[in-house]
C-alpha cells in the first residue's frame, strides 16, 4: 500500500501526518473546554491547520476516563456546525465518534474520516461507513470511558491488543471496506495502566507491521505519571513522545500542540535523515 484514502484526500504513506485535536466538549480533557462554542472551535481548527495539521479531529463527546456518554443529538449539535464551518478550509476533517447516527450525519456534512475509539463495534457502525470512501481509525479500548481505568488487566497486553486489532481489521475488510482506508491505534490510556502503555509504546513496530498506525498520547496522564507534570504542563513530554512514536513507525500522531510537534518532527528528520517507519 502506498497511500491512505481519507475522503477528499489521498495521503502518501511516505511522510507522517499530524492530526490536530478540536474538542467541542465542555469538560474536554486537556484544554479545559476552551473551544466549546462552534465559532471558537472553528477558529481553533483553522489555527491548527495553519500550523501544519493535515487532519483535524473534531469530537463532541468526551472519552476521558470517567466521562459519561452524551446523546447522539447532543453530539451532532456540537460537531456538525464545526464540520460545516471548516469544510472549505482545505484540510481533512475527521470526526471522533462511536455512534453510527453521528457517523452518518458527519459523512453527509462532509467528514473525510471517522475516528472510532470502539473500532466500529457498535451495531450499525460498519454499515454507516461502508458506502463512503472516508478514512477510518480502529482503536483498541478495554471497557468504556466511564469505567475503563478502574482496574484494567491483561495477561499479555501487546498480544491481546494486536489480536483485537487483527480481528477488527478482518471484520472491516470482510464488510467490503478497502484496506487503504484503514488506520489502527493501540489506544493509549483507554483501559491501560502505565505499564501497559509503556509496553504498547515500545512495541509500536509490531502494530506498524499490521497497518498504518495512529498514536494519541498528547497530554495524557501516563506522560504525567512519568514526568510529574500537570496536564497543562505536558507540552515537552507530548512533543517528545510524538517524535518517538513516529520513529517507532507511527504514521499519524494526534496532538494538541501542532506547531511545536511539526517543528520537532522536522528537526528530527533533518538531523537524523530518518524517514517514516525507520527505527533506532
Ligand atoms: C478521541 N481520542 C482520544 N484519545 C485518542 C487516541 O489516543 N486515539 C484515537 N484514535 N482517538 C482518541
Amino acid at each position: 500500500m502506498t497511500h491512505f484514502q481519507c475522503g477528499r484526500y489521498r495521503f502518501s504513506l511516505a511522510q507522517p501526518l499530524l492530526m490536530g485535536i478540536v474538542n467541542v466538549t465542555p469538560d474536554s480533557f486537556s484544554d479545559g473546554g476552551r473551544y466549546f462554542s462552534p465559532e471558537r472551535a472553528i477558529e481553533h481548527g483553522l489555527k491548527l491547520h495553519e500550523e501544519g495539521a493535515q487532519i483535524l479531529d473534531i469530537g463532541g463527546e468526551s472519552t476521558r476516563p470517567g466521562s459519561l456518554p452524551v446523546s447522539a443529538e447532543q453530539e451532532m449539535a456540537r460537531v456538525i456546525p464545526v464540520l460545516e464551518g471548516l469544510r472549505g478550509a482545505g484540510v481533512a476533517l475527521s470526526v471522533d465518534t462511536m455512534k453510527p447516527e453521528v457517523m452518518r450525519a458527519a459523512l453527509s456534512a462532509g467528514a473525510d474520516m471517522i475516528n472510532d475509539v470502539r473500532a466500529l463495534e457498535a451495531p450499525g457502525a460498519l454499515e454507516a461507513v461502508a458506502g463512503s470512501d472516508c478514512g477510518l481509525c480502529l482503536m483498541h479500548m478495554r471497557g468504556m470511558p466511564e469505567t475503563m481505568q478502574l482496574a484494567p488487566t491483561y495477561a499479555e497486553v501487546v498480544a491481546e491488543v494486536a489480536t483485537y486489532l487483527h480481528r477488527r481489521l478482518h471484520a472491516v475488510q470482510t464488510a467490503g471496506i478497502d484496506s487503504a482506508r484503514l488506520l489502527i491505534d493501540p489506544g493509549f490510556g483507554f483501559g491501560k495502566t502505565l505499564a501497559h502503555n509503556l509496553a504498547l509504546f515500545k512495541n509500536l513496530p509490531t502494530f506498524a507491521d499490521m497497518a498504518p498506525v495512529l498514536v494519541g498520547v498528547s497530554r495524557k496522564s501516563f506522560l504525567g505519571a512519568l514526568t510529574g507534570r500537570a496536564t497543562e504542563d505536558r507540552l515537552l513530554p507530548s512533543v517528545i513522545a510524538a517524535v518517538l512514536a513516529i520513529r517507532r513507525g507511527a504514521y499519524v500522531v494526534r496532538v494538541h500542540d501542532v506547531r511545536e510537534t511539526v517543528e520537532a518532527i522536522r528537526l528530527w528528520q533533518e538531523l537524523e535523515g530518518h524517514q517514516l517507519g525507520v527505527q533506532a
